[in-house]
């Protein structure tokens, strides 16, 4: 399933890789695509939508 969020506070590649590794924590096999500049993640992903978006919160980036 395709999940989209629009996630606050990335400023660098140093936050995409953050938001990435949070988000294969929960899913291993998640395909994410980041466009930093729209604040836009993209996850592709079998995983709970809720489990998805609490772990990018709990790496400290809001998600709107
Ligand atoms: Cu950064």
């Amino acid at each position: 399933m395709q999940h989209v969020f629009e996630v606050q506070g990335m400023t660098c590649g140093h936050c995409e890789k953050a938001v990435t590794q949070a988000l294969q924590r929960i899913d291993p096999e998640a395909a994410v695509r980041i466009d930093r500049a729209q604040d836009r993640v993209e996850v592709e992903s079998t995983a709970e939508r809720s489990a998805l978006q609490a772990a990018v919160q709990e790496e400290g980036y809001s998600v709107a």
